[in-house]
């Protein structure tokens, strides 16, 4: 896959591609990036690429001739490319999304700036609009890196060997298990014994029942929209069990235990 950034400021992601498993994506070919400078496509001594916004108010918008003329450039140079704008107004980009665009040929990514992008671009050269989340960014810049980190990690090979799980869409939608490694001990807090068993299968039990637990503590809004499996069911019900045991055993108590903290 090609990245090809559109921005203002092309030199922000000059420490991104350089570090990291980006920069090994890049060195093995497994991603390839550019940027096109959006201020190149201004006209003018001072290549202007913002103007007054129509209507009045403060803030300043990003000029449409500018913007429109380097997204075409970029689909000269990629004709398969998609071009995507980074803001808020966009379909929230998650785990899904990111699969869905791993599977695009090429990326064109639109970093807008100041107070907006001009409407016409968007509705004539833009194919998606992305955000990144519910928040205000100064400019699409680090959503674009955002973007791109996470499709370069499900880029077959790009991880180096460790990809295979991630992409297993077996972990869609559950948190990552507690990780451990040396020392045993730390600060007096042991690694649970079942990881040192070498008991592979109670390895894994413990790990699928350590991240349904941590979802179910932490994202009850993942588990909801989750497509269970048959073990993760089993395992809910287990704990159901357990608790729906614990209460009952209540009533086989004294009355200090009843008349306690409500
Ligand atoms: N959130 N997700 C975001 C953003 C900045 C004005 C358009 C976001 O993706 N991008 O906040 N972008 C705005 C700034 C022009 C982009």
């Amino acid at each position: 896959m090609h990245f090809v950034v559109l921005t203002i400021f092309p030199e922000m992601f000059d420490s991104f591609w350089d570090h990291g498993i980006i920069r090994r994506a890049i060195s093995q070919n497994n991603i390839s990036a550019s940027t096109l400078n959006i201020r190149a496509f201004a006209e003018g001594r001072h290549k202007v690429t913002d103007d007054r916004p129509y209507g009045g108010g403060c803030g300043m918008v990003m000029k449409p001739e500018p913007l429109a003329r380097a997204i075409q450039e970029a689909k000269k140079q990629k004709p398969l490319a998609q071009a995507i704008l980074l803001t808020p107004q966009g379909r929230v980009f998650d785990q899904h999304v990111a699969r869905e665009f791993a599977s695009f040929e090429d990326l064109i990514l639109v970093c807008g700036r100041y107070e907006g992008v001009d409407e016409r671009v968007c509705e004539d050269f833009i194919d998606f609009e992305v955000s990144i989340g519910d928040y205000i960014l100064t400019g699409g810049e680090l959503a674009a890196m955002v973007i791109m980190d996470s499709l370069t990690r499900l880029i077959p090979g790009a991880l180096g060997g460790e990809d295979s799980a991630e992409k297993d869409s077996f972990s869609d939608d559950l948190l990552e298990h507690a990780h451990y490694t040396r020392p045993k001990t730390f600060e007096g807090s042991d690694v649970p014994e079942v990881l040192l068993s070498g008991h592979h299968g109670e390895i894994e039990k413990w790990r699928l029942e350590t991240s349904l637990i941590r979802t179910f503590l932490k994202r009850q809004d993942l588990l909801a929209k989750k497509p269970l499996t048959n073990p993760e069911i089993e395992i809910l019900k287990k704990w159901c069990r357990d608790i729906e045991r614990i209460i009952h055993a209540q009533s086989s108590l004294g009355s200090d235990a009843l008349s306690g903290p409500e």
